[in-house]
């Protein structure tokens, strides 16, 4: 029997992040070369964001992909969010000129109130819902305490473009293959605090230090490089991270519903049940492990060295302090 069509939400779909991310879920790589998908692509009511986002659509139609079974543009959340199975949310306002970090939040926050009561509203009762527009824990906080009929299990933010990159730096550093680098968990907030926990990672299946003895370098430049990679690809591009950031999108989904290989885990910000530490509810990245009936786990055996508590305590602090920025939005 043929599996039923999915519908993928995608906000903020004739952003750059949305440009790349499209033609990968209508090709097949989310869901898989035997599940059709009906894209809802969802952008601000303003005329410019509509006439690009018909642009996108034309191409998309262009494409002629064999599992795209069809698509709507709109900017209402009804139609948007309407009988959804994932709502990817990308759309969010961008940093301006001399805007502070708080600054984003409050601008940012009152979308994720909306597009949360909305899902709730109008999305399938299973929908799963994924946060990439920043800051993408505490958006997904606000969205997640605005969908109240939605488990909290179905929300999650994006850290996995950070266990990519962290992937690739110490893949650069050892002289092997980025596919030898595994369990590289990123702990925290989805910003400049994350902790990218070489201590827990292996290369080649044994502990990164046994490949790169270099301490000095893992505490330091390792982690700072990945903590600063965002700001890295805008000094060189003159445009924030598009292509990667679809790609851990993609990834992050498509490890959201396999299982994840044996012994092994994946960075997915999920709302905390209080292990480590965090207070519970938080959106933080732990290592997830998915089980085979399609659940998650946050992994608990995880030996975090004082180093390793310490940055995620940093982390913690700083999503603790977002949460309190936005707290009147938490219903
Ligand atoms: P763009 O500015 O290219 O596109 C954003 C799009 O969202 C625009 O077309 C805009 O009209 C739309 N939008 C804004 N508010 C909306 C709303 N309420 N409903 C629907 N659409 C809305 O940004 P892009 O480069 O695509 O980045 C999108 C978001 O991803 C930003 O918030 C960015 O900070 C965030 N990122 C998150 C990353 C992560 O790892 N979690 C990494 C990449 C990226 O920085």
């Amino acid at each position: 029997m043929s599996k039923s069509v999915i519908h993928v939400a995608v906000t903020g779909a004739a952003g750059q992040i949305g440009y790349a991310l499209l033609p990968r879920i209508a090709s097949g790589a989310m869901f898989g070369p035997e599940r059709k998908v009906f894209l809802h692509l969802v952008e601000i009511p303003h005329e410019k964001a509509l006439a690009a986002l018909q642009g996108v659509a034309m191409e998309l139609q262009d494409c002629a992909f064999p599992l795209l079974d069809g698509m709507l543009c709109t900017s209402d959340l009804e139609q948007g969010f309407g009988d959804c199975d994932w709502a990817l949310l990308v759309g969010a306002k961008p940093r301006g000129p001399g805007m502070e970090r708080n600054d984003l939040i409050k601008e940012n926050g009152p979308i994720f109130t909306g597009q949360g009561k909305a899902i709730n509203d109008f999305a399938k009762k299973g929908c799963r819902t994924v946060v990439v527009g920043n800051p993408c824990n505490t958006n997904a906080l606000i969205a997640m305490h605005n969908a109240k009929d939605m488990p909290r299990e179905a929300f999650s933010a994006m850290t996995r473009l950070d266990e990519n990159r962290a992937k690739a730096q110490l893949a650069e550093k050892a002289g092997v293959h980025h596919t030898k680098v595994t369990n590289m968990a990123i702990w925290g907030n989805h910003s400049a605090t994350q902790y990218p926990d070489f201590e827990n990672a292996l290369i080649d299946g044994k502990p990164v230090a046994d490949t790169i003895a270099d301490r000095a370098w893992l505490e330091g430049d390792f982690i700072k490089t990945v903590q600063q990679r965002g700001a890295a690809i805008i000094k060189a591009r003159g445009l924030s991270s598009a292509l990667s950031a679809a790609n851990g999108l993609v990834d992050h989904v498509r490890d959201l519903v396999n299982p994840t290989e044996k012994g092994d885990w994946r960075s997915v910000a999920v709302p905390s049940d209080g292990s480590y530490g965090v207070p519970e509810g938080l959106i933080c990245s732990f290592p997830v492990r998915v089980k085979k009936d399609g659940g998650y786990k946050i992994v608990k055996d995880v030996d975090l060295s004082d180093f390793g508590r310490e940055k995620l305590a940093a982390s913690v602090a700083e999503l603790e302090h977002e949460r309190s920025v936005i707290a009147e939005l938490l219903a």
